[in-house]
């Protein structure tokens, strides 16, 4: 939702995006970025990084228990991954449902999971699943000058 703060303007909702490895392998960043920007949604900050176990640790702290775990974080370090900072209206849940459910084989067609996703695991794209949720994972991966208002 849009909010507006008195003498500062109108500030838009803003979501954290990754483009999985899986996505940048199999050469979908521009397709995904492309279903991104026709639901209006802005990109604002944009990178491409190398995770590490570290990051991971971080990044999926609700799963370091998991059995699947090692595997997850042998994928998301399998190749650079692409980052970015999306602002539109209500961002944060339009994101999640073009994304479609973390299970690509679960995901409906016309979804990004469910047109490109491969399983549980390899699911092209990662958005944020809460407001508070994307402040820290912007925090994590942007400094404030990395963030663009345009
Ligand atoms: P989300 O990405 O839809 O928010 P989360 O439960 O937060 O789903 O899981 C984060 C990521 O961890 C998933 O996108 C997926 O890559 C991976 N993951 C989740 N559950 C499993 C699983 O059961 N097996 C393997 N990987 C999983
Ligand atoms: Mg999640």
């Amino acid at each position: 939702m849009d909010y507006q703060v008195p003498g500062l303007g109108v500030f838009m909702e803003k979501t954290f995006v990754m483009l999985k490895p899986d996505a940048i392998k199999k050469g979908l960043a521009g397709e995904v970025i492309s279903r991104l920007e026709k639901a209006h949604l802005k990109i604002v900050g944009m990178k491409m990084v190398q995770l590490t176990d570290e990051i991971c640790r971080e990044h999926y702290a609700h799963h370091v228990n998991k059995p699947f775990f090692q595997g997850l974080v042998k994928f998301m370090c399998s190749s650079p991954i692409i980052c970015m900072v999306i602002e539109g209206e209500n961002a944060v849940e339009k994101v999640r449902e073009l994304a479609g459910p973390t299970d690509s084989k679960k995901a409906s067609k016309g979804t990004i999971r469910g047109d490109f996703g491969t399983d549980v695991q390899a699911n092209i794209i990662h958005a944020s699943d809460s407001r508070e949720t994307a402040e820290v994972e912007i925090g994590r991966f942007f400094k404030k000058d990395e963030i663009f208002h345009y």
